[in-house]
């Protein structure tokens, strides 16, 4: 069984980071180590949530597991909270990176124009020199623009999708793919360039016109997860684009109307049909 490393926090309430990579990832057949870098009683959009900062535990974690020479076909970094733990996650990609060993950064810091309220401009900074390290980056446009020091639009053509792109390129990542991309009225998806071979990736589907919090973890989850049981990196992101966008559909259509997250557990049925027929 193929074995990802997941390195993000435990908001305990919230459906996001941990609680989604682990149970995703897990369910596409693959096994799913986790590093906890913080405990939150809550994802950071709620008021008065606290925090257990767990920074001093990752190296001694790591080491035991090095110790026990374990090896990791990839590596997927989501919400960092502090800049100490950008060059933590840096060591750990030294520690067990190698040529078979994938490195997904979902660079997680802002949406919509705005970074998160934990972070600054420097902790962008900090954040590109570590999709530097990466074989594959997925950041959302508002990220790509913090980290390239490139104005943020909210309309937008491809030429400047295709700005973004060149300049996340020089980061260093090999393959460097934007999420929530709108190429015409009604559609969203991912925008992509292998920066090997060239290829471009490319995949829209219709948009769904709803946020809720936590999706872009089950998306780079997705990703992850198909990507490693061997599915190619366009494959794997248009599985993660379809089984987004179908879970806020059905979430979208539960009564209860959940304010916190989606209702990833009622579509994974259908992921997993996916992931076997793929
Ligand atoms: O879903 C991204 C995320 C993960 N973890 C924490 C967050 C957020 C987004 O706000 O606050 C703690």
């Amino acid at each position: 069984m193929k074995r990802v490393l997941t390195i993000q926090d435990i908001s305990c309430l919230g459906k996001c980071s941990i609680t989604v990579a682990l149970p995703i990832i897990s369910a596409m057949g693959v096994e799913t180590v986790i590093l906890p870098t913080a405990v939150l009683s809550t994802h950071t959009m709620f008021k008065n949530f606290t925090v257990k900062d767990l920074s001093d535990q990752l190296l001694p974690i790591t080491d035991h597991w090095k110790s026990q020479n374990v090896h990791f076909d990839a590596i997927y970094t989501g919400y960092l909270g502090t800049a100490e733990e950008i060059e933590i996650a840096k060591t750990i990609f030294h520690e067990f990176g190698g040529k078979d060993t994938k490195i997904y950064i979902d660079p997680v810091m802002a949406d919509n124009g705005k970074l998160y309220p934990a972070f600054d401009e420097a902790y962008a900074k900090l954040n590109a020199g570590l999709c530097g390290e990466a074989d594959v980056i997925m950041p959302n446009i508002t990220e790509a623009c913090f980290m390239t020091g490139t104005e943020y639009k909210e309309t937008y053509d491809e030429a400047y999708i295709e700005l973004l792109i060149s300049r996340l390129a020089k980061l260093g990542a090999k393959t460097v793919v934007l999420t929530g991309v709108s190429l015409s009225e009604g559609k969203t998806g991912v925008y992509g360039l292998d920066t090997v071979t060239g290829e471009k990736i490319i995949y829209q589907n219709d948009h769904v016109d709803a946020a809720y919090h936590g999706t872009g973890d089950i998306f780079a989850s997705t990703v992850v997860g198909a990507a490693t049981r061997g599915l190619s990196l366009a494959d794997a992101f248009r599985i993660a684009a379809d089984y987004t966008a179908e879970t806020i559909r059905v979430t979208l259509k539960n009564p209860a109307e959940p304010w916190y997250g989606v209702d990833f557990e009622t579509t994974l049925p259908l992921l997993i049909r996916e992931i076997e027929n793929a």
